[in-house]
């Protein structure tokens, strides 16, 4: 396979002014009519150029005709994924038909079958599967598609715009729609299904009537509120916050099971994966209730960053996607909690993205090349894109930010273009000079930042080092200083704010040379620095805390993100001198500091519950790998655990107390303040249960039996699940089997706790849970559900010595490379980190990833992430 380079980006040779699709959809076959209006592009360098199509190689081009004349073999060349057509004219109609097989399709990109219903994921390059096109994002055509099927089965056709004509004949029906914004292939969708729906009216900011419908199988019906919630609170938000109002008069949600993503942003037919629409009290945790409004909220404002204003390239993935992530994490903030959703995001960033920055894989947030833009879909262009975002936000301060986005979507509209063309907008509006800033956008790699600090008391000048330092990627050796904002506060003795410039509680500093020193005057006494406060850019970042300095910023600190953070890094540095303790052969002895200061966080009633959640809870196992540079599995584990235990037998009093005090008082609502308190609750419960003391044990199950909903529920099955009682275990996972067996979503729970269990013999309970009847390799969310969750989440078992989880993996890959290739190269992420193991996982890994490269044809996907790995 070959690499595709930004730097050889061309303008379309043609243009496609208008698309015609009828569908004709039948049990064996679909067959795909186009009509196609297109002319040459007056700005095309050459005026011969010939016309290329995409077209996958499981098309079975059944007729081509240009003017209504007739093509044959001879008339055009089919190579690849290209058919080319050597000379015509200077704008002409071109029909086309294709056959394809929806029911065969199990790669889940082009037109498929889900449980029985057909849609459609055309992004990045799906739309190559329906039928020949110019399938880039730079081609905008106005679409008109008429989809046909048997009537009884498929009553319900969709696609994008709206409903213009319909018929029925012979017991099957069809239906036109008309879609009048001109959009690339990518975002074109169709579904066709047995499907009901709820409705609610909308008016938009400027009083024009929207119908707002969200679709699902009929026995999903009543879990469809809280997207039709979330999706209002959106458009609503977007109008206020944006000044951006929705523009066609229907906006569609279909809920579909079988998906490789989240859900996709079709223009007025989003397409969701059911883990991300739907949401009940008694299926859906809190955690899944919020990434409902989440995700509902990232698609309904793609349909300005995106849909309106689109990428020029698939280079530009972040325009639309690092915007978008930015737009729906404000949403989140400013309806939830600010800091909880900044702590999350956060932990996300620097658990995986930084480890993606680090690993084969890494690459600028707008890419150079890639050889599979399915692989580019990244935690790099997605959260490191919003963070690119966010510090532009914070650079510009909120006021010149809006009148940037405002003159980017004026300037812009119906157009395809390029992060610097955001950049430009950026610039235009605020004058600002943005030119070093765009680096964040060329130069892959997580900064490190490393500081320093003096203080001296005569002059009352307190001064801070600064040094940049951005490492080496596989793909870029040179890297060249970036412009970071630094957000920091000092506080004095008492835990107070001083005073800096202009009077602030917090400046930020702009940071644009390799070193650099910072002079804060008339500081009456040494300060304690509170640095990067709120994460204000994404970076690493170094300076000598002293356990007190961040014991005393845990309860002083006015920025909620950096008291939380304080409290990560004193149990990091617990943690690893715990690692360090259990290698040397001494008995393990825990910090007193944090147990203190746990203690005192615990008891601090004037604290939101879920902040004091966020701040209790230890850094994963997978950060500390992170953090690690050998990763040592079993000490990680090992002394974390030892932590938690700890933890647990000290403050077993306030934590019991605070569990009982957190008690339910009324029925489940996701609110605010419920959600805050049963995060607490339950993670009370979780240190409880790590006594292993039957009392807990019964303490957990009784909540198990008791409750109302799905996230006391599901947080008491994982903690007796993975509890030593092995009977209690086993019949806590029968129970909640026999009563959700009808519940998709939650049978996927249900794997994802088993595959999660860290006691010995993991790799066995999942081969035998892939033969359940509850298991389905076809499905991206039940694989997702169990092996990804194996192999990413469960470390001590994954990882073992053996080498034989390693093994199951590359097994696992091989099969789903043939059934669904982007799904196969997700699952080689864990693979990806071989080098940050030791010397004999490390051979045990490469081996794995060269079976898989000899394993024969390798779709594009798995070649690239594999070779990349073993590069
Ligand atoms: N823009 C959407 C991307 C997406 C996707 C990409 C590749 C393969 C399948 C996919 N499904 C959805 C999702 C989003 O970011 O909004
Ligand atoms: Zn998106």
């Amino acid at each position: 396979p070959q690499a595709i380079y930004l730097k050889d980006y061309q303008v379309p040779a043609y243009l496609i002014d208008t698309t015609e699709l009828r569908f004709e959809l039948a049990d064996d076959q679909t067959l795909v009519h186009s009509r196609l209006k297109v002319r040459r592009n007056p700005e095309a360098t050459s005026a011969q150029a010939p016309l290329e199509l995409h077209g996958h190689e499981s098309l079975e081009l059944c007729r081509l005709a240009i003017d209504g004349r007739e093509l044959d073999a001879a008339d055009y060349h089919r190579e690849g994924e290209l058919l080319t057509l050597a000379r015509v004219p200077e704008r002409f109609e071109l029909s086309c038909t294709t056959r394809i097989h929806p029911q065969t399709n199990t790669a889940l990109e082009g037109l498929y079958l889900s449980g029985g219903m057909y849609c459609t994921q055309c992004e990045a390059e799906g739309f190559r599967r329906i039928t020949f096109y110019m399938d880039r994002p730079d081609v905008m055509s106005v679409f008109t598609t008429t989809v046909e099927a048997d009537q009884a089965r498929f009553p319900v056709l969709l696609s994008n715009g709206n409903p213009v004509a319909s018929g029925e004949k012979e017991g099957r029906h069809w239906v036109t729609w008309e879609d009048p914004f001109p959009k690339p292939a990518y975002l074109f969708a169709l579904v066709a299904g047995d499907l009901q729906h709820i409705e609610r009216p909308y008016k938009t900011m400027s009083g024009r009537d929207v119908s707002l419908r969200i679709f699902a199988e009929p026995k999903d019906l009543d879990k469809l509120d809280h997207a039709m919630d979330s999706l209002i609170n959106a458009m609503r938000w977007d109008e206020e916050v944006y000044g951006r109002e929705y523009d066609l008069d229907i906006y569609m949600i279909v809920a579909v099971d079988f998906f490789n993503m989240g859900a996709m942003e079709n223009k007025g037919l989003n397409i969701f994966n059911t883990s991300c629409v739907l949401a009940s009290p008694q299926t859906t945790t809190d955690a899944a209730y919020l990434r409902v409004e989440g995700v509902v909220a990232h698609e309904y404002f793609h349909n300005w960053s995106g849909n309106r204003v689109t990428c020029r390239d698939w280079f530009q993935l972040s325009l639309k996607e690092g915007f978008t992530v930015f737009r729906d994490a404000e949403f989140s903030a400013d309806i939830n909690s600010r800091t909880v959703k900044r702590i999350e995001d956060v932990t996300l960033l620097r658990t995986a993205q930084f480890a993606e920055d680090s690993g084969p894989m890494a690459h600028p947030v707008r890419p150079a090349s890639y050889i599979e833009i399915s692989n580019f879909y990244t935690l790099t262009v997605y959260e490191k894109g919003a963070e690119v975002v966010r510090m532009l936000h914070t650079l510009l301060g909120a006021e010149l930010f809006r009148r940037g986005s405002d003159l980017y979507f004026e300037r812009h509209d119906g157009q395809a273009v390029t992060t610097d063309d955001f950049v430009c907008a950026m610039e235009a509006a605020s004058g600002r000079d943005l030119t070093q800033f765009r680096r964040w956008y060329s130069q892959a790699g997580t900064p490190t930042l490393r500081m320093a600090d003096d203080y001296d008391a005569a002059t009352q000048q307190y001064r801070l080092h600064v040094e940049q330092q951005l490492p080496q990627t596989p793909d870029q050796v040179e890297k060249l200083p970036l412009h970071i904002p630094l957000a920091l506060g000092l506080l004095d003795a008492s835990g107070a704010d001083l005073a800096l410039a202009e009077g602030a509680t917090t400046q930020v500093l702009e940071l644009t040379e390799q070193r650099q020193t910072f002079v804060f005057e008339q500081i009456p006494v040494h300060p304690v620095p509170s640095l990067l406060r709120g994460f204000s850019a994404p970076v690493r970042l170094q300076y000598p805390y002293s356990r007190d300095a961040l014991v005393f910023l845990m309860s002083h600190d006015s920025d909620g993100f950096n008291r939380w953070d304080a409290g990560q890094r004193l149990a990091v540095e617990v943690i690893q001198g715990l690692m360090a303790q259990y290698r040397q052969g001494e008995a393990l002895q825990l910090d007193g500091a944090l147990v203190d200061a746990y203690a005192a966080v615990l008891d601090d009633e004037s604290l939101d519950p879920a902040m004091v959640a966020k701040v209790l809870s230890l850094p994963s196992e997978a950060y500390l790998s992170e953090l690690a540079d050998c990763i040592d599995v079993e000490a990680i584990h090992l002394a974390r655990q030892f932590a938690r235990t700890e933890l647990a037998r000290l403050l077993e009093a306030p934590l019991q107390r605070r569990y009982e005090a957190l008690a339910p008082t009324g029925v489940y609502a996701p609110d605010a303040d419920q959600v805050a308190r049963r995060s607490l609750r339950n993670l009370c419960l979780s240190y409880l249960v790590a006594l292993e003391a039957p009392a807990h044990l019964a303490r957990a199950r009784a909540q198990y039996d008791s409750c109302d909903n799905m996230t006391e529920r599901q947080a008491a099955l994982s903690l007796i699940a993975h509890s030593g009682f092995e009977t209690d275990a086993a019949a806590v996972l029968e129970d909640f089997y026999q009563r959700y067996q009808s519940e998709t979503l939650v049978v996927n729970q249900w794997l994802a706790v088993q595959a999660c269990d860290p006691k010995p013999g993991a790799l066995t309970r999942i081969k035998a849970l892939m033969q359940h009847a509850a298991f389905d390799l076809r499905n991206p969310n039940k694989v997702r559900s169990l092996i990804s969750t194996f192999c990413g989440i469960n470390a001590v078992n994954f990882h073992d010595g053996s080498g034989a989880g390693y093994a199951f993996l590359a097994d696992r890959i091989i099969e789903m490379n043939r059934l669904n290739p982007q799904v196969a190269s997700r699952l080689l992420t864990p693979l990806t980190r071989w080098r940050k193991y030791d010397a004999a996982r490390q051979a045990l890994m490469q081996a794995q990833l060269r079976r898989i490269l000899d394993s024969g044809e390798l779709s594009r996907d798995v070649y690239e992430v594999v070779s990349k790995s073993l590069g």
